[in-house]
């Protein structure tokens, strides 16, 4: 390799405060790992130093605890956008140490090409592979990395050891023309591709690389419990119904699906739901249960931004390529979600609610209204363009001291407007064609427990009439009872009478 080696220190010193940095990966996989943290070790010297250090940060989707972990606890981050999940820095979000934005992911591409946030000064890209002329293949995550390759003055590379070269094939990187030159993104089919297999990088861009050796270090899942697997088994119902109705053709449509426990959960369902057909996938992560679903065969191909899997399941599919070539793509986040495609495909979107209101609206991404929990993702890109719109939630939290429906969201992030079908374990509410007090209805009497069931009755007949009849001044009386006493369920209604 003609590239020059460097040490993770070396490289780290090259970035100066208040660098505009691009970090390859999605959802923690393909992010860099040795090169953040010491970024981090540098920050924190400079600060004991009494000096500024703090760089910006523009990714595919969540990273690691190598990086956006290791960053925020030396509170080296400036900007951030557009998804993350580490518990550091959601504190630092939270306390606006970092000013985080939050973006639908599709969208960063575009914005960073049109010099929305300033320039892109350095790009830390992992890969499995990188060849002299300066083309890389990537690992199991792909982001923005075309556009942070093409728009860097300065690439160092991540070569990571645990991801073969093997992996070259998997990858379909394509950069669409921007507007007004945009053609349409020619992908008629979940399996379609359309690029390259690898993305070229100016050698002279490329300043060093710099070796590491580890998987993406994604925990496994918490264990499905009986909660979970209620909400899995009521999506594959309100599906199969649909397939039957003929609302679904019966060769099915595309799937997506988000992130965490509860989706996993949910797409454990479909291997238990013999009754539909394998499925396809058209989403921007798989986890752990897609991977299960190949091996029985439940799942025929996917799609995806990224292989979001645990580092059990990473060390099973990267011994097992062959098994995977041809039923994988890893495509740019702005591909994996073109609200284009989404819409062109028919895909059928699953996310997750943290909260639903009993008028169908979501908030995917503030406790109580105002602290952040990770972001909205890709599951606007996926809600919005969707041919059917579906949301999860268990119907209580913590033990039932938090019910997840409410009279109203402490923040929106998917609108009435776009979601179809609310679904917990307790049942499942379809709310097309439904006006608003007849949602309400149905996403009590079907998805909230049967505890706040009553509260929220009653909280129908506070309301001051109109096409949605809120009480503005009860509407987040759950928030506040929980703030005041701990518990949605000592909402005391007579003091908005
Ligand atoms: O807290 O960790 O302390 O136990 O929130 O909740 O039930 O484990 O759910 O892991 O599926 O995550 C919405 C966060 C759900 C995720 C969200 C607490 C609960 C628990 C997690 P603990 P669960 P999940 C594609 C799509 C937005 C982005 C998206 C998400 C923790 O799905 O980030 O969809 N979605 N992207 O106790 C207070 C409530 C709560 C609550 C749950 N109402 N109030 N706390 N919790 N409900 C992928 C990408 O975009 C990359």
């Amino acid at each position: 390799m003609s590239f020059t080696k460097l040490t993770a220190d070396e490289a780290a010193a090259l970035i100066p405060h208040d660098a505009n940095v691009g970090f390859s990966g999605f959802t923690a996989s393909g992010s860099p790992k040795v090169v953040p943290e010491a970024i981090a070790r540098r920050a924190e010297q400079l600060h004991a130093e009494g000096k500024d250090y703090k760089i910006n940060i523009f990714t595919g989707a969540s990273t690691n605890n190598w990086a956006d972990g290791a960053l925020a606890r030396a509170n080296a981050i400036g900007k951030r956008t557009p998804y993350q999940n580490t518990p550091d820095l959601r504190k630092r979000i939270n306390s606006h140490d970092c000013h985080y934005f939050d973006l639908h992911l599709s969208e960063l591409a575009q914005k960073v090409r049109y010099n929305t946030y300033g320039e892109i000064d350095w790009a830390i890209i992992e890969v499995a592979d990188v060849a002299d002329n300066g083309e890389i293949v990537l690992g199991m995550g792909v982001g923005n990395v075309p556009t942070y390759a093409l728009l860097a003055k300065h690439v160092i590379l991540e070569l990571n050891a645990k991801f073969p070269r093997e992996l070259y094939g998997f990858h379909d990187n394509y950069v669409p023309q921007d507007p007004p030159y945009r053609r349409e993104i020619p992908i008629y089919t979940a399996s379609d591709r359309i690029g390259t297999p690898t993305v070229k990088i100016d050698p002279s861009k490329i300043v060093g690389v710099v070796d590491s050796c580890s998987y993406d270090g994604i925990k496994g899942f918490t264990a499905l419990d009986d909660t979970s697997l209620q909400i899995g088994a009521n999506v594959c119902s309100f599906l199969m119904g649909e397939m039957k109705a003929g609302r679904i053709p019966a060769g099915f449509l595309p799937v997506q699906s988000g992130v965490g426990n509860v989706a996993n959960a949910v797409l454990y369902g479909f291997g238990e739901a013999k009754e539909l057909p394998p499925i396809t996938m058209y989403t921007e992560v798989i986890q752990d249960a897609v991977i299960e679903l190949m091996k029985q065969g439940r799942c025929r191909f996917g799609s995806t931004c990224s292989l979001t899997l645990s580092d059990k399941m990473e060390e099973e599919v990267t011994h097992n390529l062959e098994f995977f070539r041809d039923k994988l793509v890893l495509r740019p986040a702005e591909i994996s979600n073109s609200p284009e495609v989404i819409r062109r495909l028919g895909v059928i979107a699953m996310n997750t609610a943290l909260e639903a209101d009993i008028f169908g609206n979501i908030n995917s991404t503030h406790v109580v209204g105002t602290k952040m929990m990770n972001g909205i993702g890709g599951s606007g890109d996926f809600t919005r363009n969707g041919y059917i719109s579906i949301f999860s939630c268990p119907s209580i939290t913590k033990e039932g001291l938090i019910s997840n429906i409410v009279p109203m969201v402490s923040h929106v992030d998917h609108s009435e407007h776009s979601v179809d079908v609310l679904i917990t374990e307790q049942g499942v509410a379809d709310l097309r064609g439904l006006d608003p007090v007849q949602r309400a209805h149905r996403i009590i009497d079907n998805c909230a427990n049967p505890i706040y069931r009553p509260l929220l009755r009653d909280y129908l007949k506070l309301g001051k009439g109109g096409q949605t009849p809120h009480n503005l001044a009860a509407a987040l009386g759950f928030h506040t009872a929980f703030l005041e006493t701990g518990s949605m369920a000592n909402v005391d209604w007579s003091r908005y009478e």
